[in-house]
């Protein structure tokens, strides 16, 4: 992409309603735009980033097992009736009403409308187990919404939900979402926790979150210093056994949120308990029958008896990533994106657009990468160097190659590692090398 024929309407100074980094951050960046409180426009750069890390989570969930869907924004108000949440849910719960006089609702969540659609052809043990997800825009009218979009009302979440027959096979369910996850975030640059949580207005009795440390946080969490230390589950088919055991071994530390934690009955020992701040990215839940129970959800057993079964879901928070990924990656100069969800992979900066012998090196440079389908942002606008690196560091892709006058009369270009600041000085051939494949 020609920077010159782009949109990316970066910023120079600091928005002054941004009260967090990665909110000042994306605006200045040019990656999101306000549209009211709560509720964004993702700009080419954003979208970018979004498309990426949701294509990751996608990967992860398809490697499990699940199958994606894609379910409506709008409810129908009688599916929320027909589990009791309907009154429960209050003012979080955009409720809309058609030409009909119908209620309707943009949905803040699917297991209504999944469990609906499982009844209605599910029949058989022998279809389960089934994970079904999609990844698609909720949205809730949150009383504070904030920090961009960390807490927005409108924002981009995956949900899946698990169908078992028994507590076991939920059981089994639960942990393969839990290992996915840790694979997803690890893959995503992010080192997450997962926390025993409370269940909420979701339900049911089992429940972790998986939060990323961050100093601007909004919820403290205690830990035991050596579940940073745990390796990420490796690729391939896990038995429910192996599944059981790397949960058991990520859960045998101990990690809380501050409203679970009690300071005069926990028993790590005082050096081994650190206490941070973080950023809930995830959190799934077992919630046996809630919704199946008053929807019929049921499939004929072995024996032809009718089972109820037994469900799980499982949310990542796709939009509020984005916002995650930077407060974990960033310095002074701006973003720092790690390599799976950097909107270009590398940034080419012409030193002295205008220059004959310039130009030429740096379409010959930007036409070899694009041939090796290398993502490449190149800044070919007539703006000052100054302005440019400031500008390539601000939107933090993972390299910057830089063409100028004299480092072409030494048939040199700079190649600089955006995470570490490195430069080197090397010859376009092994620039190139490096930067396909
Ligand atoms: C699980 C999937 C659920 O809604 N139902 C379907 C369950 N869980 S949850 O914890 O309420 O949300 C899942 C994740 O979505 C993100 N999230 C948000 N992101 C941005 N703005 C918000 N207002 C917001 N609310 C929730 C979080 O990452 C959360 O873990």
């Amino acid at each position: 992409m020609r920077l010159s024929r782009y949109f990316m309407p970066t910023l120079k100074e600091d928005p002054k309603e941004a009260q967090i980094v990665s909110h000042r951050l994306m605006l200045r960046a040019g990656m999101i735009q306000q549209s009211s409180a709560g509720i964004y426009s993702w700009l080419p750069l954003g979208h970018r980033v979004l498309k990426k890390i949701e294509q990751v989570v996608r990967e992860e969930q398809n490697k499990a097992g699940a199958h994606e869907i894609l379910m409506p924004t709008i409810q129908p108000a009688e599916l929320w009736q027909e589990s009791g949440r309907y009154d429960d849910y209050g003012k979080e719960m955009l409720r809309i009403t058609d030409r009909h006089d119908r209620g309707m609702l943009y949905g803040p969540t699917n297991e209504e409308q999944v469990t609906d659609i499982f009844r209605s052809h599910v029949r058989s043990y022998k279809d389960l187990p089934l994970n079904l997800y999609h990844i698609q825009w909720k949205f809730r009218d949150e009383v504070r919404p904030r920090f961009g979009v960390m807490r927005g009302r409108e924002f981009l979440m995956k949900d899946a939900y698990s169908f078992d027959m028994d507590y076991e096979g939920a059981k089994v369910a639960y942990n393969r979402m839990f290992v996915a996850y840790l694979k997803t975030y690890a893959r995503l640059g992010l080192q997450a926790i997962p926390l025993r949580a409370e269940t909420g207005p979701i339900g049911g009795d089992l429940s972790h979150e998986f939060i990323v440390l961050a100093d601007t946080g909004e919820s403290e969490v205690f830990y035991h210093k050596d579940i940073l230390n745990l390796a990420t589950p490796v690729d391939g088919e896990q038995t429910p056994e192996e599944l059981q055991a790397i949960v058991d071994e990520w859960t045998s530390y101990y990690a809380a949120a501050d409203d679970m934690h009690d300071a005069d009955n926990c028993d790590v020992a005082e050096g081994d308990l650190i206490s941070r701040r973080g950023i809930e990215v995830g959190h799934i839940f077992h919630f046996g029958d809630k919704y199946s129970a008053p929807f019929g959800a049921t499939v004929a057993g072995p024996d032809g008896k009718d089972v109820t079964v037994s469900m799980g879901s499982y949310g990542i928070g796709v939009s509020r990533l984005a916002g995650g990924i930077i407060e974990a990656s960033h310095d002074e100069n701006g973003i720092i994106w790690p390599e799976e969800v950097a909107p270009f992979k590398v940034g080419l900066i012409n030193l002295k657009t205008g220059d004959a012998d310039c130009d030429t090196a740096c379409d010959e440079f930007y036409a070899k990468l694009q041939a090796a389908d290398v993502e490449v942002l190149y800044d070919d606008t007539s703006d000052r160097a100054g302005g440019k690196f400031a500008k390539m560091d601000l939107i933090g892709l993972p390299w910057q190659v830089t063409i100028g006058p004299r480092g072409l009369k030494s048939g040199v270009v700079e190649f600089k590692n955006r995470a570490t600041g490195a430069k080197e000085e090397i010859s376009p051939e092994e620039a190139l090398n490096r930067l396909v494949g």
